[in-house]
């Protein structure tokens, strides 16, 4: 297969007006009729290329006319038809497809005996012969005709048309979409389900009705999902103006899927994993990610169904934006430093150190969680306002239409008039940004300066880069902690007011734009401490020449809740890297006692919000530290980060006792800002306790397994246990999975702790799991379970035997046969391989070989697995 590039983009040369589907579902086979308007985008006969995949092809019709093999061309891609005919013309195609089959879980396939479907990428092409890109769009409508015990639910995309009961037990539906849509948006759901059903009034008074549909038996958890669709419905309408605009939204609940979600045009299809909740079964955790995920899926009705990608270089042009209206969402919703500490983890825990490896690339191709990043700058420039107006452009402009991120860039530059400098940077530049600042204040002449510098590594491809448009919020702290005026910086020749209508500001937004630059603060009456990228305003990595007393004096007094935290993760970075070294160097590791006094102080303070404190108390983790490495050492940083943890257990303990003891659960589960916050400081509190390995403490974690009400305590308690092998720990863990075995999502968060597990040798352990009666490797979620939680966990999947890459590699070659999609994503596991010493490098570097050259290697993981050794 030829790598496809951006700049190859060319324009359809026919386009499709409308789309009539029909699909006869069957247990042996299922029969797909299309019948499609199509009318060239120039007159002149190009051929008509259509793509397909594993498709049987019945017949194929011009004009009514059956074409005869020779009047079209079949290969295991394409069906071209070489000379259609001028002007508008109609082709029917029928075919033939297994669904039953179907393991990939792309196009059509069943799911626990319900017919599902997922297109998005090409997944439509193994439905039907179609030109599967998103810039052609069309109206469909779409006739399912099936069983109707088997399969009494019909379901697709918009209005349902008309119903009836047909012979020998079947009957059908017949669905019409009104809006014009790509097919990758395209969604058919044909099973045994029930539903919960609501309303929700929109702005303009429309009652759209509210379909949440699961197998009967999980109807009753459905009310959280229910409760997060109607919370983003009225979000949308109140902070972007966008109103929903069918009468009808589905959401559809399926237990196999390789992703999260499918935003689908109003038949959404999600991982049950992502709707299922019930206090006793799901935990704080899950209950948020439902909320953000439901949010994220029905953001997309605006961005990505109403305006959608010409291409897939431009995903980040919807799913950027869509994960930051989410998280947006989901900050209004609960608590907005308390989220963007959560994104800006999870951003450096995967993004940041893809940035640095083999599978580097920009923003436009496909990275989610930074595009949300760059998305969040234009709001950091504009201001709410300024974001809103630029959004509103967005959709007059572009309504219907397919287009590009250069679209959404000049939507937001013209409707504020502003200047971007090289902003667009951000969407062709892989890599992040590393950016240096040095500080020094002049007494006499009431100055401080801040002197950036900026470089964006090499990548793949890019071995040279630009400097790009930083913006960096910026604030500075008087000795009393309280943030000093600031009323005007000189900075690249010009001296430029910071007060706005004389009032003065307490923080603002210097713009970096060159390798090295720098800001000048006047009238700075005492040495200030700098409080510099406040709200992590840009996706970089900061280092500056802030000593421990400046970041302690940050860690207490900064106005900005995430640099407060972010001040304390810097001086435990600092303090683990130091301590690796030790551990290297065979010295005796010993804890800085100002450390520990900085965290007691947190834990003690009453002012701070209990969740901020759960977040500042946590360690960053093994992966974070090992990516500020030149040789990432699994093994150092783990004894390390345990020694801590262990160390701050153990001189904390009071603290840490009377946190458990006060923050018990008195009334009934309720999902919300406080009461989560308690339970995240209990648990952690819990965890650090259990962690000393002491009989009373495992007694009080196993009391509180027992009495727990609620999953997010029980499952905190049973993870505090499993920290240390024996006894107990095998009792609780059995006790758990005989309480659970029914559930099959609790079954799975079983299998995540058993595999993550830090205990020497749990490769083994692994192996026998898999062949536990609840395990399944067909079912993504068991997948991304057991065996990605066993790659999260450095010091058993990097072994240094090799026996964690060894177990990765056969299970890839297995899983590949099954799912290429699933086992793709688990390939990648090992894209960081040269960041290892060369004994861990040459153990991974076989697997890798070995992998490559399977027989019958799928291309998904040929092209992650490829691009790993290149
Ligand atoms: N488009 C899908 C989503 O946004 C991809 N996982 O969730
Ligand atoms: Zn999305």
């Amino acid at each position: 297969p030829k790598e496809i590039f951006l700049k190859d983009y060319k324009l359809p040369d026919y386009y499709f007006d409308s789309v009539d589907l029909s699909f006869l579902l069957g247990e042996e086979k299922t029969i797909v009729s299309s019948k499609i308007t199509v009318f060239p985008r120039v007159d002149g006969s190009s051929p008509l290329v259509l793509d397909g995949a594993d498709l049987k092809l019945l017949s194929v019709k011009v004009n009514g006319e059956e074409l005869k093999n020779g009047d079209y061309h079949l290969d295991s891609r394409h069906l071209t038809i070489p000379s259609p005919p001028s002007g508008t013309f109609t082709l029917e195609i029928v075919t033939e497809i297994y669904p039953q089959k179907n393991t990939s879980l792309e196009g059509l396939y069943k799911s626990s005996g319900n017919f599902c479907t997922q297109c998005e990428a090409e997944g439509f092409r193994k439905i039907t012969f179609y030109q599967d890109r998103p810039d052609i769009m069309a109206k469909y409508t779409v006739r399912i005709e099936a069983d109707k015990s088997l399969y009494p639910v019909l379901l697709s995309n918009g209005n349902l048309l008309g119903q009836g009961d047909l012979e020998g037990g079947k009957h059908y539906a017949l669905w019409e979409d009104p809006f014009k849509k790509p097919c990758y948006l395209f969604a058919l759901v044909a099973g045994q389900l029930e539903s919960r059903d609501d309303t929700f009034v929109t702005c303009s008074g429309r009652n759209v009705s509210l379909r949440i549909w699961t197998p009967a038996q999980d109807v009753h958890k459905t009310a959280h999902a229910m409760y997060s669709l109607k919370a983003a419905m009225k979000w949308d309408e109140d902070v972007f103006g966008l109103e929903y605009d069918l009468d009808l939204f589905n959401i559809v609940a399926v237990p196999d899927f390789n992703m999260g979600a499918m935003e689908n045009k109003s038949l959404n299809i999600f991982n049950s994993k992502l709707v299922l909740a019930s206090p006793e079964t799901a935990s704080d955790a899950d209950y948020a990610a439902i909320l953000g995920v439901i949010g994220h899926e029905y953001f997309h009705n605006w961005t990505g169904n109403r305006v959608t990608c010409r291409d897939w270089f431009q995903l980040s042009l919807k799913e950027g934006l869509t994960v930051f209206r989410d998280q947006e969402f989901s900050s209004d919703m609960g608590s907005r430093t308390v989220k963007r500490i959560a994104d800006v983890s999870r951003l450096r825990i995967s993004q940041f150190p893809q940035d640095a490896g083999p599978m580097a690339h920009p923003v436009r191709p496909h990275s989610y969680i930074k595009g949300a990043e760059v998305v969040r700058m234009y709001k950091t420039l504009l201001g709410s306002q300024g974001f809103r107006k630029g959004m509103d452009l967005y959709f007059k402009r572009h309504d219907g239409q397919a287009v590009t991120c250069e679209d959404f860039f000049a939507a937001m530059r013209d409707a504020n008039d502003a200047d971007f400098a090289n902003f667009l940077q951000w969407y062709s530049q892989a890599g992040t940004p590393l950016v240096k600042v040095t500080s020094s204040y002049d007494a006499a002449a009431h100055t401080f300066t801040l002197k950036f510098s900026q470089e964006v590594p090499p990548t793949p491809g890019q071995p040279v880069k630009e400097p790009m448009f930083i913006p960096v919020v910026s604030g500075l702290l008087d000795s009393s902690g309280k943030d000093m005026p600031l009323s005007s910086v000189y900075h690249d020749g010009a001296l430029r007011s910071i007060a706005n209508n004389s009032e003065p500001a307490y923080s603002t937004i210097l713009r970096l734009t060159k390798k090295e630059e720098e800001f000048v603060f006047s009238d700075i009456h005492e040495r200030p401490v700098p409080s510099l990228l406040r709200g992590f305003s840009a996706p970089i990595r900061l280092e500056s020449d802030l000593s421990d007393s400046d970041l302690f004096f940050l860690l207490a007094h900064d106005s900005d809740d995430f640099n407060r935290w972010e001040a304390g993760q810097v001086l435990a970075r600092k303090l683990m890297l130091s301590l690796v070294v030790d551990f290297q160097q065979g010295k005796p590791l010993v804890l800085n006692p100002k450390f520990v006094q900085g965290l007691r102080s947190i834990l003690c303070d009453s002012s701070l919000e209990k969740e901020f404190i759960a977040k500042a108390i946590t360690l960053p983790g093994e992966g974070e530290i090992m990516d500020m490495m030149e040789v990432a050492d699994p093994d150092a940083v783990h004894a390390v980060r345990s020694f801590i943890r262990k160390q701050l257990a153990s001189e904390l303990k009071a603290d840490f006792l009377s946190l458990v003891e006060n923050n018990r659960s008195s009334e009934e589960y309720v999902f919300n800002h406080p009461n989560m916050a308690r339970r995240a400081l209990k648990n952690i509190a819990l965890a650090y306790l259990a962690s000393l390995e002491d009989q009373e403490l495992t007694e009080l974690a196993l009391h509180e397994y027992k009495t727990a009400t609620n999953m997010t305590e029980q499952f905190a308690a049973l993870a505090a246990i499993a920290q240390n092998p024996g006894k107990i720990h095998d009792e609780v863990l059995a006790d758990f999975y005989t309480k659970w075995q029914d559930d099959f999502l609790v079954v799975n968060k079983w299998f995540a702790l058993q595999a993550m597990s830090d205990v020497p040798g749990n490769v083994e352990n692994v192996r026998n799991l898999l062949s536990h009666p609840a395990y399944d490797l067909r079912n993504p979620n068991k997948v991304y379970s057991l065996i990605g939680g066993f790659c999260s966990s450095p010091v058993n999947f990097h072994a240094k035997d090799g026996s964690g890459y060894k177990f990765l590699g056969e299970i890839v070659v297995q899983l590949d046969k099954i799912n290429p999609q699933v086992a793709s994503r688990m390939v990648s596991a090992f894209s960081r391989w040269r960041r290892y010493d060369e004994t861990r490098q040459n153990l991974a570097k076989a697997q890798l070989e070995m992998i490559v050259s399977a027989n019958g290697l799928s291309e998904n993981v040929f092209e992650i697995a490829s691009k790993c050794l290149a």
